[in-house]
């Protein structure tokens, strides 16, 4: 496929894993469409292209890609500037620390929708505790997660300090931050890139996420 194709990003609008792909294909600058469906009642057509029913799906000039991970392993094979470290030992290692992103996302999630007190704190330990692992992992050169330059590893966390930043804000949840880590949030959320990756009313789609799913964080 070549920088020509059409892309087509199929999304939900609250989803951390489509908003990776987007921040990722803004900042290569890269034309593109979005299509945001009803995780409720998604169509045929998104249940014929997506075999696990999950968003994100890139379709490029028609053809699906799914898996958020795989999508940018496609996206910076074909669009500059490269996104991942130029050695194969540190590109394993960055996308060992992507698969860790996923993880305090699913960590994240279950603390947002936790329905009692204890599930809550369980979920909530838990993202506090990879977070500690994670920072262990920060270069000691700011901003980013490996200094100076921006990598896709990058785009994968912005979508978590996103969320955690608005349940600051709005919900009053605050888990600490390290510094350092700190730091890295703060750059990356100075970024267009990112600041443009979701929807102009993000805040209101998280707040009516958070009450449809009426877990305890909203009864604290
Ligand atoms: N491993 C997948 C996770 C994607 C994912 O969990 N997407 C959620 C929305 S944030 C989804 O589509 N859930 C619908 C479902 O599970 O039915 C990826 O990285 O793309």
């Amino acid at each position: 496929m070549s920088q020509s194709a059409k892309l087509e990003l199929i999304s939900f609008k609250v989803c951390p894993f489509v908003q990776r792909s987007v921040i990722a294909l803004n900042a290569k600058r890269v034309t593109y469409t979005l299509t945001h469906i009803n995780p409720h009642e998604p169509p045929d057509w998104f249940k014929a292209i997506s075999p696990l029913g999950k968003v994100p799906v890139l379709l490029v000039d028609g053809t699906p890609l799914f898996e958020s991970a795989v999508i940018l392993e496609y996206l910076d094979e074909v669009y500059p500037p490269a996104l991942h470290p130029a050695t194969p030992l540190e590109r394993a290692q960055h996308r060992a620390w992507i698969e860790f992103c996923s993880e305090l996302l699913g960590r994240q999630f279950r603390m947002l929708t936790a329905k009692d007190e204890t599930g809550f704190n369980e979920a909530r330990d838990a993202l506090q505790q990879g977070l500690q692992r994670l920072d262990t992992m920060l270069s000691p050169e700011l901003p980013y997660f490996a200094g100076q330059a921006f990598h896709l590893v990058d785009c994968v966390y912005a979508p978590l300090f996103m969320r955690l930043i608005l349940l600051k804000q709005e919900y009053g949840l605050e888990l600490p931050l390290s510094k350092r880590m700190q730091a890295w949030s703060d750059a990356l959320l100075a970024l267009d890139a990112v600041k443009t990756s979701v929807v102009d009313d993000f805040s209101t789609v998280f707040a009516n996420f958070l009450a449809a799913n009426d877990g305890y964080i909203i009864k604290r």
